[in-house]
């Protein structure tokens, strides 16, 4: 279906939002892990090109403990109308946020999975109002969603499960697929009506005939929307690629390639400085013009903290970027 990749291929370019429980500890970790061994874990810039999001798996917080920063995640500057506002202004055409993240928390009141939003202070409608805006904005809206790894579900990928490996066996990932993600794409579909549904990551499960049934799902219950990229699975390539520009222009067909400011995509505190953050100047020339030279769309992630709100460096930054662009 070629009409509705057509305001995507005229797009150039976009805002990611990755917001989260990883949010509250934003990088910084001091505890005791799965084994009972005290860990002080502060992020690093970290060559796989993932940031304080993965705060969880390289501390190895234990579920209990990370379940408790919903406490401590709110909404109170939470700000839509100066998302859209700040996209537009860049001239951006679409916002992509996460749903879910690997954590497995939920970013909106999900009916398949109670360890989501409305265990925490945040209003249980934070993302619906940025839809809403959007709609206003004129801005597609769509949702990032972590389909293979779960952190936190039983069956999910990428925590050590009973048997002590990453990996869980085909009944319990059917049954985490059957009970989660399938649901969870009508739920989406019904819920924020996406234009893009943005899958992450395409490794990690190795039972075809389940990531067969994601895509087949998808493609019943959506086809105007963009099956985001290629990263459902090594077997589906979806719409359109997106490639990690932080870290290499791997492939050449990428139509999309995402960005971090300053080298984390869920909030970091340790990087919260001028020291990791891009200046206008070596962000347009690193990586916006290598994009436009190949006709990718950018996609600029934005990092909100724990409040929702956008830091004094993060708000610079991008206003920097603006007077740039419109120079
Ligand atoms: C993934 C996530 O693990 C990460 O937390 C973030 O959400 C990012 C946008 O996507 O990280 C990746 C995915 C792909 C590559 C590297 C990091 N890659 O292709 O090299």
């Amino acid at each position: 279906n070629n009409d509705k990749m057509q305001w995507f291929e005229k797009a150039r370019w976009g805002m990611f939002i990755h917001w989260g429980l990883y949010s509250v500890p934003a990088g910084v970790y001091n505890g005791l892990n799965t084994e009972g061994e005290t860990v002080n874990y502060t992020d690093i810039t970290d060559p796989t090109g993932v940031g304080a999001e993965w705060m969880m798996k390289r501390a190895r917080i234990p579920k209990e403990v990370y379940a408790e920063y919903a406490d401590r995640l709110s909404s109170e500057n939470w700000n839509p109308d100066a998302i859209c506002l700040m996209a537009q202004k860049m001239g951006m055409k679409y916002i992509i946020v996460t749903s879910k993240h690997h954590d497995g928390f939920m970013m909106y009141p999900s009916s398949y999975d109670d360890y989501n939003i409305t265990k925490s202070k945040a209003d249980p409608e934070a993302l619906l109002k940025l839809k809403q805006k959007c709609d206003e904005y004129g801005l597609k809206f769509g949702v990032y969603f972590s389909q293979n790894y779960d952190w936190f579900q039983p069956g999910g990928f990428g925590q050590e499960n009973v048997s002590g490996t990453d990996i869980y066996s085909y009944e319990e990932h059917k049954n985490y697929v059957d009970r989660k993600v399938l649901p969870v794409i009508d739920e989406l579909v019904d819920k924020f009506d996406p234009a893009v549904i943005w899958w992450d990551i395409p490794t990690g499960c190795p039972y075809k005939d389940l990531s067969d049934r994601i895509n087949q799902k998808y493609k019943d219950r959506a086809e105007n929307i963009i099956l985001s990229n290629d990263r459902l699975s090594e077997w589906h390539s979806g719409d359109f690629g997106t490639g990690e520009g932080n870290i290499c222009f791997k492939k050449r067909e990428y139509n999309e390639n995402c960005f971090t400011l300053n080298w984390t995509w869920g909030y970091s505190k340790n990087k919260d400085n001028k020291e990791y953050f891009f200046t206008p100047e070596n962000f347009f020339q690193r990586n916006i013009l290598e994009s436009i030279a190949r006709s990718q769309n950018v996609l600029l992630n934005i990092s909100p903290m724990a409040d929702g709100g956008l830091s004094n460096l993060t708000q610079e930054t991008i206003g920097c970027l603006t007077k740039y662009i419109q120079n």
